[in-house]
């Protein structure tokens, strides 16, 4: 070996040993458990985003940390998980920012109809000033947000008939998410909307005991709405965001390298899950028609009629969410519109 090469192999040396001082001595790293609960299964876009989380946890952590991921409601649905959580019983999950209002008053803004017009104008506000500020507010409630995911813009599918104007929702018994605004939102369209979590709604839709739902194609794909719903009415009603929240109770327990490596994972994620959403929903139409959905888009004129009919449930959400973060949340809009 010559003495150029015999120095290289030497610093490489150096620096192998200085990589792993930094990741498993310096760094106050305990062996922890995380257990991260969600609602889809294994297959989905949030089964992918969650394993993808925990795979740059073991691996910032020196395999110190491991993550647990629980699909398919095994820990409950949304609501249930969020108690375990504040209560400590649980460490982290993602699930529906709608199914947190009962908590946090502020995240009905989310479910304001037609607030993004596009994944962009989401992003820019759910991680802009306004996404970090609703996020903020659930430490009060015990809850430590550490990023927004996307579940994706919402649409109508049920087994009655094809919806391609606001009379065909008349009758239409709806399974909507647990949340006022979704419930009032379906009613003023004329649906008779029911209340259901997540993990019924398999079931429920089988059974018959409800005609219809409304999600992201992502989930009507990788939940197989499409076995137990023919139509599928394209509406784009409202932007869904998914969040990762953490057990404050244990949160304020662990050490600022390990609140790091959680933070760290979760802005990876973010990037990972909202482009592998993108790109699946993009490929879902073409996939849920060959599945046998008839699907039919809406004439602009009946979205217009649809967007009034749901725009009044405007008023009582900006009432709820407080006008400030209303106003602030529109101003960014209309600077992103260019207007
Ligand atoms: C999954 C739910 C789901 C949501 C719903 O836990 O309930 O319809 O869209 O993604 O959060």
């Amino acid at each position: 070996m010559n003495l150029f090469r015999r120095a290289l192999v030497a610093t490489a040396a150096v620096a192998a040993l200085a990589g792993t001082t930094a990741t498993a001595f310096a760094q106050d790293i305990k062996p922890r458990l995380i257990r991260f609960g969600y609602g889809l299964n294994e297959q989905s876009n949030q089964g992918r985003a969650v394993k993808f989380f925990a795979a740059e946890v073991e691996k910032a952590s020196g395999g110190k940390m491991k993550v647990r991921a629980i699909g398919a409601a095994a820990l409950g649905p949304d609501t249930q998980m969020q108690q375990a959580l504040i209560g400590g019983a649980q460490e982290m999950m993602v699930g529906s920012t709608a199914t947190l209002v009962g908590i946090t008053k502020e995240m009905a803004l989310w479910d304001t109809p037609f607030l993004f017009n596009s994944a962009k104008e989401a992003d820019a506000v759910l991680d802009g000033p306004v996404g970090q500020k609703v996020m903020a507010r659930l430490q009060d409630k015990g809850l430590v947000g550490l990023t927004y995911w996307e579940n994706g813009f919402r649409n109508l599918t049920n087994s009655k008939r094809p919806v391609q104007k606001l009379e065909d929702m008349a009758g239409v018994k709806l399974r909507v998410m647990q949340n006022e605004v979704f419930l009032n939102s379906f009613k003023s369209l004329g649906a008779n909307a029911v209340p259901l979590p997540f993990s019924e709604l398999f079931s429920a839709l089988e059974s018959r005991t409800v005609d219809g739902q409304e999600n992201p194609f992502n989930t009507i794909l990788s939940s197989k709405f499409y076995e137990v719903q023919k139509y599928l009415s394209v509406t784009n009603h409202v932007y869904s965001p998914w969040i990762i929240t953490v057990s404050k109770k244990w949160w304020d327990g662990l050490s600022k390298d390990e609140q790091k490596v959680l933070l760290d994972a979760a802005a990876k994620s973010r990037d990972f899950e909202r482009k592998d959403t993108r790109e699946e929903a993009a490929k879902a139409v073409a996939e849920l028609k060959a599945k046998g959905m008839q699907i039919n888009e809406l004439s602009p004129a009946e979205v217009a009629r649809m967007r009034d009919k749901l725009t009044r449930v405007n008023a009582g959400i900006a009432a709820n969410v407080g006008m400030d973060l209303w106003n602030e949340t529109q101003a960014q809009l209309g600077k992103l519109r260019g207007k």
